[in-house]
C-alpha cells in the first residue's frame, strides 16, 4: 500500500528550488508521486511499501541544499 509522507522543507525561494527538491526525492527507491509547495514550504511524497525511508528523503533534501525535517 502506498504511504503518503509530508516533509517540511526550508530555504526554497523559487521555482527552480522547487525544482530541485522534486528531482532529489523522486530518485528514490518507490517514490511514485512529489508535490512540492513553495508557498507551503512542504513537499509530499507518495512512496510504495518497501520504498525509501524517512531518513534517506530527508537526506535527499538536504544534499540538494535545503532543510529538511519531518512533519
Ligand atoms: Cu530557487
Amino acid at each position: 500500500m502506498d504511504q503518503e509522507i509530508t516533509l517540511k522543507v526550508g530555504g526554497m525561494t523559487c521555482q527552480n528550488c522547487v525544482r530541485h527538491v522534486s528531482t532529489a526525492l523522486r530518485k528514490l527507491e518507490g517514490v511514485r508521486e512529489v508535490e512540492v509547495r513553495l508557498a507551503e514550504g512542504d513537499a509530499r511524497v507518495t512512496l510504495a511499501a518497501g520504498g525509501a525511508t524517512l531518513g534517506e528523503m530527508l537526506a535527499a533534501v538536504q544534499d540538494a541544499g535545503y532543510e529538511a525535517q519531518a512533519v
